[in-house]
């Protein structure tokens, strides 16, 4: 990770494509230059001088080219959304990627040298906490993992030993399976709440009592070390250090991962529980 921040440029790739809002664009077309910037390590292939061990710009560069021409967008600002996803998802070593798109020629009567569109998109890192007590619970969570292995937008890279846990929050009910997960995900915090829901429902979760039994419950626990307090989402989940089936699963998969707003290990924080 360290040197995740290694970059390979491209600089001034020529493309004739048909993006663009006006009709005689898309039909005529016009030349688009890209500038991209890889963000991957560079270690591994700077030491050991194998191809096999770092992004091709050349494969980088056929791609962006057979994309930007396989595809129309009225937008510049949707051609560069579209791209960096692909990117991200067809290259396994980029981890985050800068990209402008330019168009000289672009329909404004008036003397200017380029419009461009440029952004930057990158892979989160984020844990899950699962959570199932109605039902057959291992089946929900199994089928959350599932779902979530299933999107292309999320990889999932640890899932811990489910927990059998007594119901916290002093609602009465059955006890809970509970279990966390390490994930990459190209969402944003909101939009990969909008996907973890999205997966509740397929459980059937009903929103009956606050902290009741539920089918199968997903909350984000950490986003990268991302602090966020908005209505629908709160980040860190701001009653995890005080949740055992939360930092036990937590201190199987990251022990050393530091809350950024505590500043303490899951595995500081889980001792400091009254019965940790
Ligand atoms: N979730 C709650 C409330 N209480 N208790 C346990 N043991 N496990 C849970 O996942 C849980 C809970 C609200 O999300
Ligand atoms: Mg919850
Ligand atoms: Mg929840």
């Amino acid at each position: 990770m360290e040197f995740d921040r290694d970059e390979i440029r491209i600089r001034g790739l020529r493309i004739f494509a048909h993006h663009g809002v006006l009709e005689e664009e898309t039909r005529l077309g016009q030349t688009f230059i890209i500038n991209a910037t890889l963000f991957s390590s560079t270690r591994k292939s700077g030491c050991g001088d194998n191809l096999e061990d770092t992004v091709s710009y050349a494969d980088v560069c056929l791609f962006l080219t057979d994309y930007l021409q396989k595809n129309t967008w009225k937008l510049l600002e949707a051609a560069a959304e579209h791209t960096c996803e692909a990117l991200l998802l067809a290259f396994p070593l980029l981890r985050q990627v800068e990209l402008e798109i330019q168009k000289p020629s672009a329909p404004i009567p008036l003397p200017f040298d380029t419009v461009s569109v440029c952004i930057r998109r990158s892979w989160h890192k984020a844990f899950v906490a699962l959570g199932s007590n109605l039902g057959d619970r291992q089946a929900y969570l199994d089928g959350a993992v599932e779902a979530l292995r299933a999107n292309p937008l999320i990889r999932v890279r640890q899932v811990s030993t489910y927990l059998i846990t007594k119901p916290y929050g002093g609602v009465e009910q059955r006890d809970f399976l509970n279990a966390a997960m390490e994930i990459e995900t190209l969402y944003e915090p909101e939009e990969l709440l909008d996907a973890l829901q999205a997966v509740e429902q397929t459980a059937k979760r009903e929103r009956l009592v606050h902290w009741g039994p539920r089918t199968l419950d997903l909350d984000i626990l950490f986003y990268d070390d991302l602090v966020l307090d908005r209505d629908r989402l709160v980040i860190p989940h701001p009653d995890l250090q005080n949740r055992d089936f939360v930092l036990k699963p937590m201190t199987q998969l990251a022990p050393r991962l530091v809350h950024p707003i505590f500043n303490k290990t899951m595995q500081d924080l889980l001792k400091a529980l009254p019965d940790g």
